[in-house]
């Protein structure tokens, strides 16, 4: 089969950098469509929030004319981990708390593709919470999305980092004592550039979170609240308007580079408020570690690989 070249550009040098990609059979490719991206039937309990979350990652691959081979979707353990199994696409279904890790050496490596991580609240800010932070801090470019339910939902009704004080659980049967996170907090003290909240209740506004989340050149976090019918039922009522509560949009108003400001709106009680807190531009991991690359190139020009490793041998002695 012949090759196709793709251009991608390098966002720090305005360098380009050639990608191969297979061949089409004919010059038009259409996008895809649900039916060709959807695999296995989801094993997640009728009525779970993350049913909403998935189809919506299907409608924005559909929307945004991504092919299979430009997808990558990675995720830990739990629940909502099981996400890459239900994607026909490429993907990984890693280690507990270990996407973000497996994520960032993709993104890294393959500046072509858009990585997307998808977890739970338990595998993001639990046992994952060290990698969120440092990969927040590193700005390397993918899109993280938790599903938020403020439980461990696969293992069956512990408390989780996000638990509110109170919640009765196989871990806690008097009530959780111990103070939950606030992962937007969290989310904008680690160093995330792009900052946003959005609930599985809300179709169109979890496509538009993560397709602006998407279209962020660096790390973009969405919380998405998503439901766990099974051990947290109700949970997130107060904010779902079918259901008695109030949606309240961030103010178009409010200013997404103001840190305090977004602080300040992290900070309001439950049902608080739903869209982009913060979004900041910011050299990425990415591009610094092209530049990096491309100067170390640049030394070892025209030598023929056997050479550059007796050069490195030489320095050795
Ligand atoms: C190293 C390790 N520790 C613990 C577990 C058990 N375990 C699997 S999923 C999970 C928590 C999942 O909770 P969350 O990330 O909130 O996902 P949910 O199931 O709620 O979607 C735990 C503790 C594991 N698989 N591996
Ligand atoms: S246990 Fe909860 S989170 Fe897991 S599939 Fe069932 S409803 Fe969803
Ligand atoms: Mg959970």
């Amino acid at each position: 089969m012949s090759e196709i070249k793709t251009e991608i550009p390098n966002r720090t040098a305005g360098n380009i950098l050639s990608v191969s990609a297979p061949a089409l059979p004919t010059e038009e490719r259409k996008g895809l469509t649900k039916k060709e991206l959807a695999a296995d039937q989801p094993t997640w309990c009728p009525g779970c929030g993350d049913f909403s979350v998935l189809a919506l990652y299907f409608k924005l691959i559909e929307k945004r004319k991504m092919w299979h081979e430009k997808i990558t979707t990675v995720a830990g353990i739990g629940c909502s981990s099981r996400f890459p199994y239900f994607v026909q696409a490429h993907g990984a279904h890693y280690i507990h708390g270990r996407a973000l890790p497996f994520a960032s050496g993709i993104s890294l490596s393959r500046p072509d593709l858009h990585v997307f991580a998808f977890g739970g609240d338990g595998d993001a800010f639990s046992i994952g919470g060290n990698h969120f932070n440092h990969t927040a801090r590193k700005n390397i470019k993918m899109t993280y999305v938790v599903m938020d339910n403020w439980v461990y939902g696969l293992t069956k009704k512990q408390t989780s980092p996000t638990s509110p004080l109170g919640f009765k659980s196989k871990t806690d049967t008097w009530g959780a004592v111990d103070y939950p996170i606030n992962p937007m907090k969290q989310a904008i003290a680690a160093g995330a550039t792009f900052v946003a909240r959005t609930t599985h209740s809300n179709p169109n506004h979890v496509l538009q979170m993560m397709e602006a989340a998407m279209d962020h050149d660096g790390f973009s976090f969405v919380e998405c609240l998503s439901e766990c019918v099974e051990f947290y039922e109700g949970a997130f009522d107060a904010s779902n308007p079918r259901k008695g509560g109030v949606f309240n949009v961030v103010s178009p108003s409010h200013n997404v580079t103001d840190e305090l400001a977004a602080y300040k709106l992290a900070d309001e009680a439950f049902p608080g408020y739903f869209g982009i807190f913060y979004k900041v531009n910011k050299p990425t991991k990415n591009t610094k570690e092209i530049a990096i690359n491309t100067s170390a190139m640049e030394k070892v020009k025209g030598l023929k690989d056997w050479q550059i490793l007796q050069k490195s041998f030489d320095r050795l002695k």
